[in-house]
């Protein structure tokens, strides 16, 4: 049986919400948001996410998990300075593709995007491809970013690209999310594929846009 101790990593795991807020906020008056997030939140979650896939834990449990996670990133969030808005940089369309309704990844990068100056259009979860290439349209956005999590939901994440790409030649998509890797970003002609926040953040500091 496991122990009873209330660190970050065991209440995420439990759900336990009020617990959750309280020590993020005490953590976050000597600790780094994006080592919370790198070093407790992702590990917290890929856990559980292991624990669901072993039906150790149930889908309940998992949302609980998930609802739980929301509060730390709120937390997180409140914390990041405000930016320079004088200082904006390009705007980047965000979404995670249709089919699919994991969004806490994609969150995250719009968040720490934000707050590197990018100005984001986030269209949420669960996003039909034509509803992206309307806000390329109307936007002009140059930059997409496209999160999956799921492997049943890559090849909705591959038309997507393919619709983007007969449209417009000039933007630059990057994909992310946990099922997808660097080989099916190249063969499905994504620009760049982000393992993490950070990643996209470097690839896009050096775009000559
Ligand atoms: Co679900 N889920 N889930 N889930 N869930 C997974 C993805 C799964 C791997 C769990 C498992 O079985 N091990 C599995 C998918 C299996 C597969 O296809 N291989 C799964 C499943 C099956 C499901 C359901 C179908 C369950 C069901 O209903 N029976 C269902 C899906 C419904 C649907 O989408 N249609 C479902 C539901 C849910 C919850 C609602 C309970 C919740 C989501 C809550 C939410 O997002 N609002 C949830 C969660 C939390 C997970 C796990 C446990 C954690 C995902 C997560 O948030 N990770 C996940 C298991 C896992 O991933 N280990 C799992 C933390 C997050 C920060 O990481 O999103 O990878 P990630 O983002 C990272 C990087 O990938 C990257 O940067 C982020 C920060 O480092 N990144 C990008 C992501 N997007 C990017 C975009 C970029 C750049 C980088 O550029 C644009």
């Amino acid at each position: 049986e496991e122990i009873k101790n209330e660190t970050l990593e065991y209440c995420i795991e439990n759900g336990l919400k009020e617990k959750t807020k309280i020590i993020t906020i005490e953590k976050l008056k000597n600790t780094d948001p994006l080592e919370i997030i790198n070093n407790i939140l992702i590990p917290t979650l890929n856990k559980v996410g292991d624990k669901y896939e072993k039906e150790i834990i149930f889908l309940p449990q998992l949302i609980q998990s998930a609802e739980t996670a929301k509060i730390v990133f709120k937390e997180i969030k409140n914390k990041l300075p405000d930016l320079d808005s004088s200082n904006k940089k390009d705007k980047i369309i965000l979404a995670t593709v249709e089919g699919d309704i994991h969004d806490i990844g994609k969150n995250i990068v719009k968040v720490i995007l934000e707050n590197y100056g990018y100005e984001i259009i986030d269209l949420g979860k669960d996003v039909v491809c034509n509803k992206i290439i309307d806000k390329i349209q109307d936007s002009k956005a140059k930059i997409v970013g496209l999160s999956a999590l799921m492997t049943t939901t890559l090849i909705n994440m591959e038309n997507t690209v393919k619709e983007i790409r007969k449209k417009f030649d000039d933007i630059k998509i990057i994909i992310g999310g946990a099922v997808v890797t660097k080989t099916f970003a190249n063969s499905i002609g994504a620009d760049f594929y982000a393992k993490d926040a950070r990643e996209a953040l470097k690839y896009l500091e050096k775009l000559p846009l």
